[in-house]
């Protein structure tokens, strides 16, 4: 299967977290490359990676990262795909260092900043497959579908509920 998303992390302690984006991706049958570079600590093999990126065929990146978190940034500004960021906790802010750095981008290098940690990995791949849905109707369908599950899942849940209240 061709990666047609490449999943950037800072480093492998944000793994555990980042796995949420390649859970989306697998589930709606996405190829993906996943590789761990650092902003800071590996800035060459980070620019090689974003710069390389749309040759290999790549149509959307997704960056997480946590602390001083410029790996979204520095990757937007080598390529001209677009770059979903996932601010990760961690660190004595605990991931709002990261929220401000991801989402206070300069006019000119977009960034695309979800919600910092799980919650954001998870819709970092949906946004991803939200994009390619715009020029893949089977992958929108198959998008739709997933919504719609989602309604279904809290009317269950409202069932249950409703269940326990009466017993
Ligand atoms: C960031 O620094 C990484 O994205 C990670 O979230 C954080 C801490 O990295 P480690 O010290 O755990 O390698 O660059």
């Amino acid at each position: 299967m061709n990666a047609e998303v490449l999943i950037l992390m800072g480093s492998d302690s944000d793994l555990p977290v980042m796995e949420e984006s390649a859970k989306i991706l697998k589930e709606f049958g996405i190829g993906f490359e996943m590789h761990i570079s650092s902003a800071h600590r590996s800035p060459k093999r980070t620019s090689e990676l974003a710069s390389g990126a749309v040759s290999r065929g790549i149509k959307v990146v997704i960056a997480g990262a946590g602390m001083a978190a410029h790996l979204a940034g520095v990757v937007a500004a080598e390529t001209i795909l677009p770059v979903i960021a996932v601010p990760l906790p961690g660190g004595a802010l605990n991931g709002v260092d990261a929220l401000y750095a991801m989402v206070q981008m300069p006019g000119g290098i977009p960034v695309a900043t979800m919600a910092i940690g799980k919650a954001g990995a998870k819709n970092a791949g949906l946004f991803a497959v939200q994009i390619l849905s715009v020029s893949d109707p089977e992958l929108s369908a198959r998008f739709e579908k997933y919504k719609s599950s989602l309604s279904a899942e809290v009317a269950e849940k409202d069932a249950a509920l409703q269940k326990r209240l009466l017993q």
